[in-house]
């Protein structure tokens, strides 16, 4: 390649051009404009909402990425070890919101919009140019290309490596398509595409110059002298295709670091299969071709479930082959051996989904670099990291031999040659133990076929295996990966607690509440979103009964806008009556539908309670009476089931036909609502989140890994009912046990209970059987319709064990009323002191750990901050 810099004597006139970024209104207003005039082509008679959106965008990219290239430049020649994080989703939500937050300004001047960051002066500027900044930031779609917590914590990780500047970069997936958008119609949802790239997108840089080439199917040729699988071997491929770079910028907070999204278009190469078109055959040439869009046109939409589909196996080479050219081109411009690679380059693996990465490099090394195969092994166990995100095995990911070695024949003999090593050192160690080496091979011996298991590769590759929350990292060594335990020991495998960024997660969510924190630890300028343990300083505010009434009135004004956009969702029609918002508890559950996370055992909640609540009445009580024993109370619910997952989406219609008969049902005088918001995504949970007063975490014990949205929900004030699980318990750790509202059985005795439902020993509580019995009251459609969700738990093993925590979780709602009923004052000071020690939750908390005891990187900061 030609070398691109630009000679000595040109660059003196190179920085007298050099564009300078804007620091307030007026440089940004001409910035503005002329993205209008030039970049559009539109004019002051010709700019609606898109085109200040776009030319806003725009305006603002110019300064990021000055702040990028400056970011780069410094990497480059430094040259510091890097982090490479590689994920299949990132859940990265809006941009411009997110940069006029981020953006460094030396002027931070607090402007007359009360913002002490750019978002104030450029929306007192768009103001002045005609327009509304909320009303620019709704034109932008979600950049929704992930499925939930995993990708939505790889973003919040790159706005943390950002942050701390760390130099990182993200590589993953320019789908066309992201998550599907959800529409609720009937009560039942269905999916429709999500084509977000409609309009553009004025956040990436197309990279044509960075095309990387990528082989599929074919074959390895051996006649050229390579005698074993181990040297340095031909791989002929059958077909090409051409990775495209794209580069999101990922801006710092308070910092002129910007950091690097990497993400791949897969496009067809200029080469043409001659022998088809002299055959005549030009069309099905050029459909060929076309095929290889197909590789990044779609996220797959199941989380927490893998399906073993081949163009998802083709996604996943393609993206780790392009990235790993990428990684290891830059580390050959600086011409160091190879043995310094990975005192050069940290790999982290977002869960099993990038672990052909580990063999995509070794065949590199060895093929084409021509390096020793133990050689090449010891600089790749050096390299990489691997967190696992989930204990379920219907996540687990395994390839049937078949299917992988035929697009893929040369990896299969490296992965093959892997494990052949690695089963070599473990009977050494442990002689004659035939279920050890059963359980660790890379390769499944099963009927009807064998399997590559990409868990146990990515464990055997990586130097270190971490879990997301302590019990989970507890759970993989006990259980799933308990047998490599023994072989490695114990110290491989350790835990980073999962983390949320509090620039989106408070200051951009929820400004208000940041604005009140900040007043109120005299830190106007909310550097605490820097150094979350400073929110300790609330501590002392809890029991003021002034600051109790700001922090609740920040409350009903979060609950106000989400009632709008309930409203809205509603066809304009109110759902929740205005008049009691403040003492209205909202009660929401928003994440994935997934019978683990167990929405099912809410709306029977919600049932029980207006069972009860109907009872009451048709007993002679008044509803001044009821209304004593049971707050206003709103229940929300939302989320996306996958595609193809039955039970998950019968659980949606579920909610919605009970909302249908609570809403409607006018003696209650609108005590209860029940709404389920369609098309959850990072944009509503921004609305959702600081609204709530409680949020719903009951996963089976033992099976959420971590979540993220319960930090989420307590960070912006909300108080939480969940199981001990996840993360929950390092939030109780904490936030204090008289915070939260736990119940429920623990995951030690999950196992016991699933085996006394498989015999028959359990007898269902009264309390579920009569909600259980009630349920076909609400079916709407078809007679029977929820069987089998009700069948599930009366004669199906009640695998998710509602039953058994029914009761529990009812007592913990009842502890919930009467708190919040008459005692409202406790709860407030609840909810201060919990948001007061939930410093341990920012993800720039993660990312020093995995910097520190997993990367082995520092920051490298630029030289003004
Ligand atoms: C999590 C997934 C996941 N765990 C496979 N596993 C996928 C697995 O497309 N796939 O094949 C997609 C997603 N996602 C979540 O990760 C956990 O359930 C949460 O508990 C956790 O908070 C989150 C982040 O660690
Ligand atoms: P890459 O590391 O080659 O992918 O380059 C990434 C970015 O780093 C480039 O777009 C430049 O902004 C910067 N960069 C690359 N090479 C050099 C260099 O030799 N000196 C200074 N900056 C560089």
């Amino acid at each position: 390649s030609i070398d691109a810099t630009i000679p000595l004597r040109s660059r003196n006139l190179w920085k007298k051009n050099n564009i300078q970024k804007f620091e307030e209104e007026e440089g940004f207003e001409k910035k503005f404009v002329t993205h209008v005039e030039t970049s559009l082509a539109r004019s002051m008679y010709n700019c609606d909402e898109l085109a200040a959106y776009e030319a806003t965008s725009m305006a603002v990219r110019d300064n990021l990425l000055i702040d990028w290239s400056a970011t780069q430049q410094r990497i480059t020649t430094r040259d510091p070890k890097r982090v490479y994080y590689l994920s299949l989703e990132f859940l990265m939500g809006k941009a411009l919101d997110n940069a006029l937050i981020n953006m460094s300004s030396d002027k931070q001047e607090f402007s007359s919009t009360g913002d002490n960051t750019s978002r104030g002066y450029v929306k007192h500027a768009l103001d002045d140019l005609g327009f509304n900044l909320e009303d620019v930031l709704q034109k932008e779609p979600d950049a929704a290309l992930g499925n939930g917590g995993l990708g939505r914590l790889a973003a919040c990780f790159l706005d943390s490596m950002a942050t701390k500047s760390i130099p990182a970069w993200g590589y993953g997936l320019r789908y066309e398509y992201g998550i599907f958008a959800q529409k609720i119609i009937n009560g039942y949802q269905v999916e429709t595409p999500d084509y977000w790239l409609n309009f553009g997108n004025p956040w990436e840089i197309e990279r044509n110059e960075i095309q990387v080439p990528i082989t599929f199917y074919g074959y390895v040729d051996r006649n050229n002298g390579d005698t074993t699988t181990l040297s340095p071997s031909q791989w002929v491929g059958g077909e090409r295709v051409l990775a495209v770079a794209y580069d999101f910028p990922v801006p710092g907070f308070k910092t002129t670091s910007v950091n690097n999204l990497r993400l791949w278009r897969a496009k067809p190469t200029t080469e043409f299969d001659f022998a088809k078109f002299n055959n005549g055959d030009y069309k099905n040439s050029v459909d060929e071709q076309q095929k290889a869009e197909s590789i990044t046109a779609v996220l797959y939409p199941n989380d927490n479930f893998t399906k073993g589909k081949e163009l998802r196996l083709k996604q996943q080479y393609f993206w780790c082959a392009a990235s790993l050219s990428d990684i290891v081109r830059r580390f050959k411009k600086s011409r160091r051996p190879w043995r310094e690679f990975s005192d050069q380059v940290a790999i982290q693996l977002n869960d099993t989904h990038p672990t052909l990465a580990i063999v995509e490099l070794q065949r590199i090394l060895v093929d084409l670099e021509k390096l020793d195969w133990h050689e090449a092994w010891s600089i790749i166990t050096q390299t990489f990291a691997y967190t696992n995100h989930t204990v379920m095995l219907e996540a687990l990911e395994k390839w049937p031999i078949d299917l992988f070695g035929s697009l893929l024949p040369r990896h299969l003999e490296i992965i093959y040659d892997i494990n052949w090593f690695f089963l070599k050192d473990v009977q050494k160690k442990f002689p004659k133990d035939v279920d050890l080496l059963r359980n660790v091979s890379i390769i499944e011996e099963a009927s009807p076929e064998r399997q590559v298991r990409m868990a146990n590769l990515a464990i055997v590759g990586s130097h270190t295996v971490n879990g997301v929350a302590e019990l989970h990292s507890q759970l993989i060594k006990t259980t799933i990966f308990r047998d490599f335990v023994r072989v490695f020991g114990e110290k491989k495998f350790t835990n980073v607690t999962n983390g949320i960024t509090p620039r989106r997660w408070l200051r951009q969510a929820n400004p208000e509440l940041a604005k009140l924190i900040g007043e109120a630890i005299h830190d106007p300028e909310q550097n605490f979103l820097l150094n979350m343990s400073k929110l300790n300083g609330l501590t002392k505010m809890a029991d003021d009964p002034d600051f109790q009434t700001k922090w609740d009135s920040v409350k009903e004004s979060n609950k106000h806008r989400l009632a709008d956009l309930i409203k809205d969702l509603n066809g304009g029609v109110e759902v929740i009556n205005r008049e009691h918002i403040r003492h209205t508890l909202f009660d929401i559950q928003v994440k994935r539908m997934h019978e683990y996370k167990r929405q099912q055992l809410n709306i029977f909640g919600v049932i029980h309670r207006y069972l009860n609540m109907k009872d009451m009445l048709k007993n002679g009580k008044s509803i001044e009476e009821v209304a004593k024993r049971y707050p206003r109370k709103v229940s929300i619910f939302g989320g996306k089931s996958a595609p193809g997952y039955y039970m998950a989406k019968l659980v949606i219609k579920l909610i919605n036909s009970v909302a249908d008969v609570v809403n409607n049902d006018e003696e209650l005088q609108d005590l209860l609502k029940v709404f389920f918001i369609p098309d959850y995504n990072v944009s509503k949970a921004e609305i959702i989140i600081p609204a709530s007063d409680l949020s719903e975490h009951i996963s089976t014990a033992g099976t959420e890994a971590s979540g993220t949205s319960n930090m989420k929900f307590v960070m912006n004030g909300g108080l939480i009912i969940g199981t001990v699980d996840g993360a929950n318990v390092e939030i109780t750790r904490e936030i204090g046990e008289d915070n939260i509202f736990l119940f429920g059985n623990l995951s030690e005795n999950v196992e016991n209970l699933r085996f006394k439902h498989q015999y028959n020993e359990t007898e269902l509580p009264p309390s579920i059987t009569r909600v259980l019995n009630a349920v076909e009251k609400f079916t709407s459609e078809y007679k029977n319709e929820f069987k089998p969700l009700t069948d599930s738990i009366k004669y199906h093993g009640d695998y998710y064990l509602v039953s058994d925590d029914f009761d529990s979780y009812i007592a913990a709602h009842d502890l919930v009323d009467d708190l919040y009923h008459h005692n409202k004052h406790e709860w407030i000071k609840k909810s201060i002191i919990s948001v007061a020690n939930m410093g341990f939750f920012s993800s720039d908390r993660c990312i020093d750990e995995y910097a520190d005891t997993i990367w082995n990187v520092e920051p490298l900061k630029p030289e003004s901050s």
